[in-house]
């Protein structure tokens, strides 16, 4: 989603609101969640996110458990991933927790797939899990991990002892974990999990698994078509990170994708003419920062500032462009 910033002469008034109200939806490929887990170092994953979405909330909410994910402050890195701040560590040994967080529902038709993906290092075996789900948390699905080894399997539903086959992670090493879930309404479901794939190309799904890929089939019958949430679990002694989860309609979302939309972060008056700082940049892409003196009646934006990225964030010194003292910017990627 674009950031639009509203500012108003004299009365400053910020306003972030999705430019979904103002433009078409997409139809096609689109990031339905990205986690880069960009917070301050040391604290705790529960309740960070931002409210008022459309689909309610992004905010990280703990359950079962007291135990805690920590954010750390050196993310994971991995080839050519675009990667942004600190990632996650189960720093507690003793006990686990489960983490769920929403993003808008996306309501899959007979034959359409949802596509994940994230790193993951694991230093020390332990049960973990990351599912997609909905509302009926029966239906969720995704992978799992063992205490007992390094050893990643491919789950469909509740009460699935998951796949025969596995992918073995190795211990303390940084892994790329792509999954793809397709839904029948009258078939089988499928579940395709890769290991480090390669980025340049998308894999084929189904046939024989590997040892870097999992090819699980199994029916599921209770709620099976939507997607609203990310499920994250750790169940057991052992210590392990996560980073930059990804959640789209295809290939490309989750692992080249722009690693998420631009956005307006800040904004400092200064006369004629100020200063607004943009964030959540994808080094090497375009981005357009377009303004109105209106959002009411016909109007349309007009282009105030074109840039490549050369960092994650900029700050910009933009001319303030008023009508009754006020304007509305956004930004966004190409
Ligand atoms: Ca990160």
């Amino acid at each position: 989603m674009n950031a639009t910033f509203d500012f108003h002469a004299g009365k400053i008034g910020l306003a972030v609101m999705t430019a979904a109200c103002l433009l078409a939806p997409s139809a096609s490929a689109e990031i339905l969640l990205y986690e880069g887990f960009d917070y301050p170092a040391n604290i705790s994953l529960n309740g960070l996110g931002q409210e008022a979405f459309r689909w309610q909330t992004n905010r990280w909410s703990r359950g079962f458990a007291v135990s805690d994910w920590m954010i750390f402050s050196n993310g994971l890195q991995f080839a050519t991933l675009p990667v942004t701040g600190g990632g996650i560590k189960e720093t507690n040994l003793t006990q686990g927790a489960d983490y769920q967080r929403l993003f808008e529902p996306y309501q899959l038709a007979d034959g359409q797939t949802i596509w994940f993906s994230f790193l993951i290092r694991v230093t020390e075996g332990a049960s973990w899990s990351v599912y997609l789900s909905s509302e009926q948390n029966a239906s969720k699905i995704g992978v799992e991990g063992s205490y007992v080894d390094y050893l990643l399997r491919a789950r469909i539903g509740v009460g699935d002892n998951g796949s025969t086959n596995a992918v073995d992670l190795g211990q303390n090493q940084v892994r790329l974990i792509v999954g793809r879930y397709k839904y029948f309404a009258g078939a089988n479901e499928e579940l395709d999990v890769w290991l480090d794939p390669d980025f340049s190309i998308e894999p084929v799904s189904g046939g024989v698994s590997t040892s870097n890929h999992i090819a699980y089939s199994k029916e599921l019958t209770t709620d099976p078509n939507r997607r609203d949430r990310l499920l994250i679990s750790d169940r057991s002694i052992g210590a392990l990170e996560l980073d930059e989860i990804r959640v789209g309609t295809m290939w490309s979302d989750v692992t080249s994708h722009a690693i998420d939309k631009p956005i307006i972060k800040s904004f400092d008056p200064n006369g004629a003419a100020f200063l607004l700082g943009v964030e959540r940049l994808t080094i090497g892409t375009s981005n357009y920062v377009e303004a109105t003196t209106t959002l009411t009646g016909p109007f349309s934006w007009q282009a105030v500032a074109a840039f490549v990225s050369t960092a994650n964030f900029t700050n910009l010194s933009l001319p303030l462009i008023t009508t009754n003292g006020q304007s509305f910017f956004r930004i966004r990627s190409q």
